[in-house]
């Protein structure tokens, strides 16, 4: 065996979360740092949120807290102890003026009415799958503010439309904890590396397949979903697709992004808009989906289209690969 060279006994380690925000930042001569440190911010929480969930099991957080939250669903210990991370990291970071979380009816003044930026987000989706070691997710969408500058934050600086996001993305925990993110210029991916407690870049410019064969969706359901989705879900059990579904919005999603393949989330006769959220579910896959060649429509057009209404509205959604997509609407 032929002695390894210098370089080959001690491989780069590859380029920081950190480094890559830099040098993204100096491909623009007017950036003035802000929206790189809202993104460490949220980088910095989802290290904090991957830390909490390896110890659940471990010590008190697993479970229900015994409470509702503003979609009356039942909250878990660790969608309080997310939700409080994030808005602390972000209130701390500086940059954000308010918050718009899954967790809380109105939206949170963090009191920096100087931030240029709003964040709406999913601190921690798919909750139900943590007891039983499953995936979970953080999903986050930003927006400049339209309202003034050193006042404070408006409803309208929510709702602003999906186009008008500035970057987006989730933190899947999974096998490994991954960020990642779009500013729309591409999409981008970070592997945790725990013990140097880095995001490190590990899937460069994700592009979605074109096609896949991948469906996902909650098929216990099928007899409630509108005619044409039926129809799609026999056509894809007649050509013998691959069935996916976890349960989990960020993992499936993000499986398909990788893999090739669709997520239908339809409305049911008992949720006729739909079960997902639209500014801090669909709008922010929508965005990765659409910055990376895939699609997302809510039966009738763009996801990202939509005019928002409320904070916590729904939606129906189709999501991943642009022919599969397609092909959801054209039976
Ligand atoms: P929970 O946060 O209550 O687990 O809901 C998860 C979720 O919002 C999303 O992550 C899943 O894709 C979807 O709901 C699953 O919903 P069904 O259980 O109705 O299939």
């Amino acid at each position: 065996m032929s002695p390894k060279t210098a370089q080959e006994l001690a491989l780069p380690v590859g380029v920081t979360l950190d480094r890559f925000i830099m040098l993204s930042q100096t491909a623009f001569p007017y950036a003035t740092g802000e929206l790189s440190q809202l993104l460490r911010d949220i980088a910095l929480a989802g290290k904090i949120i991957n830390r909490e969930i390896n110890r659940a099991g471990l010590v008190d957080i697993a479970g229900g807290n015994g409470t509702d939250n503003v979609q009356g669903e039942n909250q878990q210990k660790l969608d309080i102890i997310a939700n409080i991370r994030f808005i602390r990291a972000l209130k701390n970071g500086g940059e954000v003026c308010a918050i718009l979380s899954e967790e809380d009816e109105d939206i949170i003044h963090t009191g920096n009415d100087h931030g240029k930026y709003v964040v709406a987000m999913d601190p921690l989706d798919g909750s139900s799958n943590i007891d039983v070691n499953v995936s979970i997710g953080t999903i986050f969408s930003i927006y400049r503010r339209i309202s003034p500058i050193d006042e404070p934050a408006t409803r309208e600086d929510f709702l602003q439309g999906g186009r008008k996001q500035v970057a987006a993305g989730y933190i899947l925990y999974g096998s490994s904890t991954m960020l990642v993110y779009s500013t729309g210029d591409g999409v981008n991916g970070f592997t945790y590396d725990h013990s140097l407690g880095e995001f490190i870049l590990s899937h460069k410019n994700i592009r979605s397949p074109e096609n896949g064969t991948i469906y996902s969706v909650n098929d216990g359901y099928i007899n409630d979903y509108p005619a044409f989705v039926q129809d799609y879900l026999t056509k894809c059990k007649a050509q013998s697709c691959t069935a996916r579904y976890i349960g989990s919005l960020v993992a499936d999603f993000h499986r398909n992004l990788l893999r090739g393949g669709v997520y239908l989330y339809p409305s049911t006769k008992k949720t006729p808009e739909g079960k997902l959220r639209l500014l801090y579910e669909c709008y922010p896959l929508a965005f990765i989906a659409e910055k990376s060649g895939g699609k997302a429509i809510d039966g009738f057009g763009p996801i990202l289209d939509i005019v928002p209404t409320s904070f916590h509205q729904r939606s129906p959604i189709y999501v991943g690969s642009p022919s599969m997509v397609d092909e959801v609407m054209k039976l």
